[in-house]
């Protein structure tokens, strides 16, 4: 039978004791929405949520993690204002030693850029506390974001389960022409298909359109995956993957994947890079995609490159090309992050670099920086334009920003024009091109590109089981325990503290930034700021009804809630203010499976239009909930209003069983202690 690539993939990876139906048949089609567990092969993390994910590794108590490979990588909290940060980074030094991890040092890059460039293997599962971990899907991986404690469990030699997810492909012809690039293609996913589109779902790349693109063009589309609500993207493994290891001197790592012949997509979405254009993501959603020519002509005040989206030797060559000879306009700050060590030594190499810091741009350090409102916050009322893949209200550092997110051609044609300009107009202008393929510069087939690309000088190895044993961890006073969670309890009576509408992100539930990423490691310092973006008066609330030894309290939501970041901290920070239960039309999936992970329970309304009837202050009561998590059944919502009478409401439980066991023990860590799988 013919099939995907994902299914291929996915196949190959099943762990069928994991699973609650172990009837997989090797070549047949996986039921779409069935739960499905898999082997993960290779996991990695990053320092804003690896302490959590660490903290939680260790109560596993083996000596060495048991995936083929596993990556920690220093990148997020790279500010160190104070001890904090760099008391994590030591933490998380110490445990990599101890436990037989790689450890990408700070300063050696982003890990989703460092990753693609050094560890990445063609068909293989790699499992991340990050969500734009599916970068990975730009060398054939099945590259998944997830919570740390999910990541934790898969370094432990535990399988990850999810439902077998729908496959969309999308289909790409023609090529791209001069000013349009990869960035331009994922905008256009975004516009057709929303920032819920992807739920459920992988996003698989095909048709005569792949071949022209590079390993890291492809990976800025799989990398926007996430703004898709996607589980992941994949793009198949070919000559120009093959052609990408060996300039990262890992041919040995290349294999040939794809596609079979006639494989049969949920649904197709026509791309026809012939005709694409320069798009632009408007304020305040990745969705909010227009052509950049209905906006051009905008006056911008800031412009930055960078981040895991657009970070590599071919984005910098881009930029290289469009600002040769010219000046920052006035009136524009301009920053660019290189996306790597390598990236930042090749750029240097071929003499980007210095025509970058001619031009006028402040050159910001290789990681996440200002696409986490780690510096170079906006002025107030800018607009900004960055190469990001979020552009959610604040999350720059300046609240009433208007952050817009474009190629990086577009980004360079603004920081020399000083004002949003569409970059098809200007772009006959190349100095840089590495490799002509007509429509973008490659960082392919330059000869001086392997040396660089495999200095690994700033990746420390894993120790040896004997090496590890005698490594004491390093504790800095910051770094407290992870909370454990409540019981499970048959009925709930809550009453309800916020009632938020559609798309609410997790930098509205736990917002990041320059202030709070030292508190990544202190949930009961960091909690003070939960959900403070929709109600600031949220903790102070939650947090005396748990003083007074309630039962806790309720959050109400609409569409997509909890889209974006992985970060755990989203759902840990309510569960430790007493968040016992959450009811919305739909959840976004790492959220999700984070909540269930902290054992809070995640229902949606039965009936969308019962969202309308709740108020804040209304009291929810959830009854036999030990039943419903047993059978199945839905969930007997008796809403109790202010004023009124009460009435009752459904609740789906369309959750597997495995996911009502784990929330039956009160969280993963207790469904895992008790030898559940
Ligand atoms: C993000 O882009 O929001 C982050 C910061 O990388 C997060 C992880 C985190 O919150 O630490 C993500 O995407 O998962
Ligand atoms: Fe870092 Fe931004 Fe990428 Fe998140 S999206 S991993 S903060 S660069």
């Amino acid at each position: 039978m013919a099939l995907t690539l994902t299914e291929k993939i996915l196949q190959k990876h099943i762990v069928k004791e994991a699973c609650s139906d172990t009837t997989f048949i090797e070549g047949t089609p996986i039921e779409r929405g069935k739960d499905i567990a898999i082997r993960i092969d290779q996991t990695l993390t990053q320092d804003a949520t690896g302490t959590m994910a660490y903290l939680q590794f260790e109560t596993i108590g083996i000596p060495r993690v048991k995936t083929d490979l596993s990556v920690s990588y220093i990148d997020h909290n790279t500010l160190q204002t104070d001890y904090r940060n760099m008391d994590d980074h030591q933490y998380l030094e110490s445990i990599a030693k101890k436990y037989g991890l790689y450890f990408s040092r700070p300063g050696n890059g982003i890990c989703h850029q460092v990753h693609l460039e050094k560890f990445g293997i063609p068909g293989k599962t790699l499992l991340g506390s990050d969500s734009h971990t599916p970068t990975g899907g730009g060398i054939g991986m099945i590259a998944i974001g997830a919570g740390g404690l999910d990541v934790a469990v898969a370094m432990g030699g535990g399988a990850f389960h999810l439902a077998m997810p729908k496959v969309i492909g999308v289909k790409l012809t023609g090529k791209l022409r001069c000013g349009v690039s990869a960035k331009d293609i994922i905008l256009a996913v975004l516009e057709k298909e929303t920032v819920k589109g992807g739920v459920g779902a992988v996003y698989e790349y095909f048709g005569d359109g792949v071949q022209y693109l590079t390993v890291p063009q492809r990976a800025t589309i799989t990398n926007m995956g996430a703004e898709l609500g996607a589980t992941c993207s994949i793009f198949p493994s070919d000559k120009a993957t093959k052609d990408f290891l060996t300039a990262m001197n890992r041919s040995e790592s290349w294999t040939e994947i794809k596609a079979d012949a006639g494989a049969e997509y949920d649904k197709i979405v026509e791309i026809n890079l012939d005709t694409l254009v320069s798009k632009i993501a408007c304020p305040h959603s990745p969705d909010a995609v227009k052509n950049i020519a209905d906006v051009a002509g905008k006056k911008v005040s800031q412009v930055v490159i960078g981040s895991c989206t657009n970070s590599s030797l071919d984005d910098l060559a881009a930029v290289a090309n469009i600002v040769k000879g010219k000046h920052i306009a006035e009136g524009v700050e301009a920053g660019i992050a290189p996306g790597s060590r390598s990236t930042l030594l090749m750029a240097e190499k071929a003499g980007i670099l210095g025509e970058l810091i001619r031009a006028g741009f402040r050159i910001l350090e290789s990681a996440c920086g200002p696409c986490i409102g780690q510096g170079f916050a906006p002025n107030s009322k800018a607009v900004t334009l960055r190469t990001f893949n979020r552009n959610f209200k604040g999350r720059s550092g300046t609240a009433d920003a208007e952050v817009y997110l474009v190629s990086p051609e577009a980004a360079a044609a603004a920081a020399i024009t000083g004002t949003i300009t569409d970059p098809q107009t200007i772009c006959d202008n190349r100095m840089y091109t590495l490799k002509s393929d007509n429509s973008r510069i490659s960082m392919l087939a330059n000869d001086y590109v392997p040396a660089l690309a495999s200095d690994n000088a700033m990746i420390l190895r894993p120790t040896t089981i004997e090496e590890g044993s005698k490594v004491e961890i390093i504790r800095g006073p910051n770094i407290k325990p992870c909370p454990s969670c409540p019981p499970c309890e048959d009925t709930l009576r809550i009453p309800v503290l916020i009632k938020a509408g559609d798309n609410v992100s997790t930098d509205d539930i736990m917002p990041a930034g320059a202030k709070m990423l030292p508190l990544r490691s202190n949930i009961p310092e960091i909690a003070k700021y939960t959900l403070e973006r929709i109600d600031p008066h949220f903790y102070e609330n939650a947090f005396a009804i748990k003083k007074a030894g309630k039962q806790g309290c309720a959050v109400i939501g609409r569409e997509n809630y909890g889209q974006g970041s992985s970060r755990e901290h989203a759902a840990l920070a309510p569960m430790y203010l007493g968040v016992r239960a959450l009811i919305v039309r739909s959840f976004a999936r790492i959220h999700k499976a984070n909540l269930v992970n902290y054992g809070i329970l995640p229902i949606q309304f039965a009936k969308p239009e019962d969202y309308d009837k709740i108020n804040c202050g209304d009291e929810i009561e959830i009854k036999n909930i030990f039943d419903s998590l047993t059978t199945g059944k839905n969930f007997t919502i008796i809403i109790h209003p202010k004023t009124g009478a009460s009435y009752t409401i459904e609740g789906i439980n369309n959750l597997d069983l495995r996911t009502r066991n784990v929330l039956k023990a009160g969280g993963l860590a207790a469904y895992t202690r008790s030898g559940g799988q």
